[in-house]
């Protein structure tokens, strides 16, 4: 069993979307380990995508997560690293597969609706940035 970091946006959560996407999150076999409602500071957001720091779309990005309540979540299941983001689909909504999250809930590259880690140290470090232990148990 592997463990993955999701994040339901803030775009996806003011748009009523939670719902929804929770309820995919079981269908597809996924074990919610984790899971708060969290409304991020801009150096909370800074802090947690700080590996894009360098990039164009940095200031944008982290202005938008900061801009609303969104639901972070612990998903487990074998692969749940792929699997995750195979059911979130392309970053750009519109390059995303039919069936996929991002293609039903989002609207732009900037706001696709989920986040989903890369890699297993990205969750690794994700996941600790968000949940201590006695909460995953
Ligand atoms: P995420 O980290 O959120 O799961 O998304 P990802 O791996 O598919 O995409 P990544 O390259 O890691 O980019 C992180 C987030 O930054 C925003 N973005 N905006 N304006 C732009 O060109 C642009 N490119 C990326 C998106 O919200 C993306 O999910
Ligand atoms: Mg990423």
């Amino acid at each position: 069993m592997e463990r993955t970091f999701a994040i339901i946006k803030p775009d996806a959560f003011a748009a009523g979307h939670a719902g929804q996407i929770l309820s995919r999150i079981y269908s597809e076999g996924f074990k919610i380990v984790g899971l708060k409602k969290l409304y991020l500071s801009k150096v909370e957001a800074e802090g947690f995508y700080a590996v894009h720091s360098a990039r164009p779309f940095f200031g944008e990005l982290t202005d938008f997560m900061s801009s609303g309540p969104c639901v972070v979540m612990a998903l487990e299941a074998e692969n749940a690293i792929s699997k995750w983001r195979d059911l979130m689909g392309a970053t750009n909504p519109a390059d995303a597969a039919e069936g996929t999250l991002r293609k039903e809930f989002g609207t732009s590259i900037g706001e696709n609706a989920t986040h989903g880690s890369d890699a297993p140290e990205t969750a690794a470090f994700e996941l600790g940035y968000f949940f201590n232990g006695l909460e995953l148990l």
